[in-house]
């Protein structure tokens, strides 16, 4: 057994490239007679396009190509798709709006694509975009999403009436009426969740080429998905065959979900790469990426909660408005439905659940999934109504929450989901004791001394991960399987090179998975390569999103080890002229059992390809073995955050003074990668409560938060020392009982401090990002609101 094993918190051997200015991004990559794309946005929220003219821009020094939708639409090309139906009540389809990759005659957000320009450098192009004349006829837009379904407003899509793509509804109507008629309480309570702009550190990036001899095409770009990319881009989009297209996603800076879906910049660089016979490169300008990288969140909820006299939950009633932009992105349709009603059960046995989400398109930029995904908004929800729930029955809110904790597993809730295992009363007890919540009414008295409010906020979350198996998305609506592939290469050297479908984009993927490696074959890490993202190289693979590379990834893994294992058993029985059952393999040494007699790894592994003397029928040269793993069913994270934060009331400056998290991952692999993963959620979790919103003027529909000047990201000095704790309930549904733990940061964290700043000012509501003017208003309102 190596010391650099499962639960062991090895360092990111990742990591010295990265911090030492040696890692190969999208952007780094240059390629011989490379030129260069910049694109020509809508400056108008809803307009149609009259006219392009190019003839000046073309004629501008440097610039090799202009191309408009019309050059598209006369390549017969598809355009940008959604890959997951939802059916309406109804049972009719979402109704789909065209989204071509360069606008044709219609641009829908500020931002859209009209045109790309190609020149021999970035400047330009960027300055022949400004010779380009657009005769544009502005429309009136819809931009606020309250107003989107009201008769008369403007229309985004002529095939979805009301702006409504979908209205969607899952649970039990008539029993959950039921239990609300029989309730003896009723908790009411309106929420919004804050559109999130993502920000990762690497913006979207892309160089297409073409090469004409082969008729091959490669994309370099930023993707979290590289084989999903190539998929969508033959197969719907009809770039290139799938067997000539070549998509690699070297390293990539974060992504945070936004860098799942397949854009039309990327799309009409790998396209219009044929079109002028050299490659065309083009990095995202910060502002560019504001304005069209897909947007997270944007919910208008109503929910009710109906209790019986001993605070004990009959049923759950919500409904909801989610913002999917102006158009469709690849999975947004899914986020706000099957990611997001099926966890509105949390972590209680709530017998009667009916949610309705009616899916909206709005003159903005699209939205769709942003770390966590459809999970922090039933989780704000939830833990929202929860914790009024408490405040207006008078039950303390741990107390309402043991109250109707699931006890015994598996549990099916009344939405889909099937919990396997977990223990959320231990989570609550572990986070009560670590923040010591016995002391805090001292503490809010102390602070109240120094004229300070204090307030304490549960979360006590519950999500789902893995997005597998494919039967289950299959059935929901997913047009793709959900599982991963892995090959284990042994070199005849002994060292190891593992080829995954998983993409690691900040999450630690090669050294988790060379970890699960090193513990199985008894190899230290550094002989042991991790390789992902190319699809030439990699046999297939459905990506990272969705906290599944640990579960799903690293179990393909898992299998294909199983394989390897066997193998070299049967070649080291061969050499030892035993049987396979009498081999036993540990800490990287096959012994006959019983004797004295055993090999060593690199023995074995050279063994299997000098081939000497093997019995051809029996054993194959080589030692190298692939798994395709789709597990048994998604996995469920689950645990409490509590937050305690004191407020200013003169300046209404908030402070998170003590934050715990107490998260069950099942299996650890790496504590340290996952403490810096839900440090990473928990920052996100804090920018969406206390700072971050993607605001757009409602009239001219322009972003108004265009810019980290107006867009508040979480800096190091909003962000207290975060206290962890783990408490282990083993995942069922995977080899190696792992549960993911990317997300559950973001999922869990909002509620709680929304839930401490709510307690800390002694009021019901305040909306997200509760920053200081937010609070500082609700504190002058206060009186008033009580006088009324
Ligand atoms: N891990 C572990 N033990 C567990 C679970 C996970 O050691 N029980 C390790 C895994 O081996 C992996 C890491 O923790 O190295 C995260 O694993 P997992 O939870 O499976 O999540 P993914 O690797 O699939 O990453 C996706 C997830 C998502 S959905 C978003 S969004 C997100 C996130 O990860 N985006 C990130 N974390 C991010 N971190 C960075 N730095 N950048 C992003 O863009």
């Amino acid at each position: 057994m190596t010391d650099q094993g499962i639960g062991k918190p090895v360092r990111r051997k990742e990591d010295f490239r990265f911090i030492t200015g040696n890692g190969h991004y999208t952007d780094d990559i240059n390629r011989p007679k490379q030129t260069h794309a910049y694109f020509l946005r809508s400056p108008h929220a809803h307009a149609r396009i009259r006219a392009i003219d190019t003839k000046a821009a073309l004629a501008a020094p440097g610039v090799v190509a202009i191309f408009t939708g019309k050059d598209i639409a006369a390549d017969k090309l598809g355009g940008l798709i959604c890959g997951w139906t939802v059916h309406s009540k109804d049972g009719s389809p979402m109704k789909v709006g065209a989204h071509p990759a360069l606008a044709l005659d219609t641009v829908r957000y500020v931002g859209d694509h009209v045109a790309m320009i190609v020149a021999e450098t970035h400047a330009e192009a960027k300055s022949a975009s400004e010779l380009i004349e657009v005769d544009y006829e502005p429309l009136p837009a819809v931009v606020a999403l309250a107003d989107c379904q009201k008769p008369g407003a403007p229309q985004v899509h002529p095939e979805a009436s009301r702006n409504t793509c979908f209205e969607w509804e899952l649970g039990n109507k008539a029993e959950t009426e039921a239990a609300f008629a029989k309730a003896a309480k009723i908790v009411k309570l309106d929420l919004v969740n804050n559109r999130l702009i993502p920000n990762a550190m690497e913006p979207r990036a892309a160089i297409g080429e073409y090469d004409k001899g082969t008729g091959g095409y490669t994309l370099h770009t930023t993707s979290q998905n590289p084989h999903v990319a190539r998929l969508v881009l033959s197969a719907f989009v009809g770039v290139a065959p799938e067997h000539k297209l070549r998509v690699i996603a070297p390293d990539v800076g974060g992504g945070f979900g936004s860098k799942i879906f397949i854009y039309a910049e990327e799309t009409a660089c790998v396209w219009a790469a044929a079109k002028v016979g050299r490659p065309i490169k083009w990095t995202a300008e910060r502002s560019e990426s504001f304005l069209a990288d897909a947007h997270g969140r944007d919910h208008l909820s109503h929910a009710e909660l109906a209790l019986d006299a001993n605070g004990k939950f009959l049923g759950l009633r919500v409904k909801t408005i989610a913002n999917l932009g102006a158009y469709l992105s690849t999975f947004s349709s899914a986020v706000p439905t099957y990611l997001y009603g099926t966890l509105l059960s949390g972590q209680y046995d709530l017998p009667a659940i009916y949610v309705e989400v009616d899916g909206v398109y709005t003159h903005t930029a699209p939205v769709d999934a942003y770390r966590g995904a459809g999970r922090p908004e039933a989780t704000f929800l939830i833990e929202r109504i929860v914790e009024t729930a408490a405040r207006e029955t008078g039950l303390d809110p741990a107390e309402i929450r043991r109250r109707n904790f699931i006890r015994s597993f598996p549990h099916q809730t009344p939405v889909i989901m099937n919990y396997d295992t977990g223990n959320y009363e231990a989570s609550l007890d572990k986070a009560m004791e670590i923040i010591d919540a016995k002391g805090f009414a001292a503490r809010k008295a102390e602070a109240a001394r120094r004229g300070r409010l204090r307030g304490l906020g549960y979360s006590t979350y519950i999500e789902a991960c893995g997005i597998a198996p494919s039967a289950a998305v299959g059935s929901l609506g997913a047009g793709v399987g959900l599982w991963e592939s892995a090959e284990v290469r042994v070199n005849p050297t002994g060292n190891i090179e593992v080829l995954t479908g998983s993409h690691s984009h900040g999450q630690g993927h090669e050294t988790t998975f060379a970890q699960l490696v090193s513990s199985r074959l008894g190899v230290p890490i550094d002989q042991i390569e991790i390789v992902h993202g190319d699809t030439d190289k990699v046999q297939f693979g459905m990506g990272t999103y969705g906290s599944r590379s640990g579960a799903v990834g690293m179990s393909a893994i898992s299998k294909a080890l199983d394989k390897v294992e066997a193998k070299a058993k049967k070649i080291a029985a061969h050499l030892m002229e035993a049987a396979a059952e009498d081999i036993v393999f540990e800490n990287g040494k096959f012994t006959v059992q019983g004797t004295d007699k055993s090999l060593t790894w690199p023995e074995v592994s050279l063994a299997a390809y000098t081939a000497h003397g093997f019995p051809s029928s029996e054993i194959e040269p080589g030692l190298k073995e692939s798994a395709f793993y789709d597990p048994a069913n998604f996995t469920f994270p689950a645990g409490c955050h509590i937050c305690e934060v004191e407020i200013d009331p003169d300046t209404g400056v908030p402070e998170i003074v003590n934050f715990v998290a107490v998260d069950d991952f099942g299996t650890v692999i790496n504590p340290m990668i996952v403490e810096g993963q839900v440090h990473g959620g928990i920052a996100q979790g804090v920018g969406q409560a206390l700072l971050e919103h993607g605001v757009y003027d409602t009239e001219s529909g322009q972003l108004v938060t265009g810019s980290y000047m107006d867009y508040c990201m979480p800096r190091a000095d909003n962000l207290p020392s975060f206290r962890l704790g783990f408490t282990t309930t083993v995942c069922p549904s995977n080899p190696l009982g792992m549960k993911g733990c990317g997300e559950a940061g973001a999922i869990a964290s909002p509620p709680a401090i929304i839930n401490a700043v709510t307690d800390a000012l002694g009021v019901r509501e305040i909306e997200m990002p509760a920053t200081p003017a937010r609070i500082w208003q609700t504190l002058q309102m206060k009186p008033r609101a009580a006088a009324e």
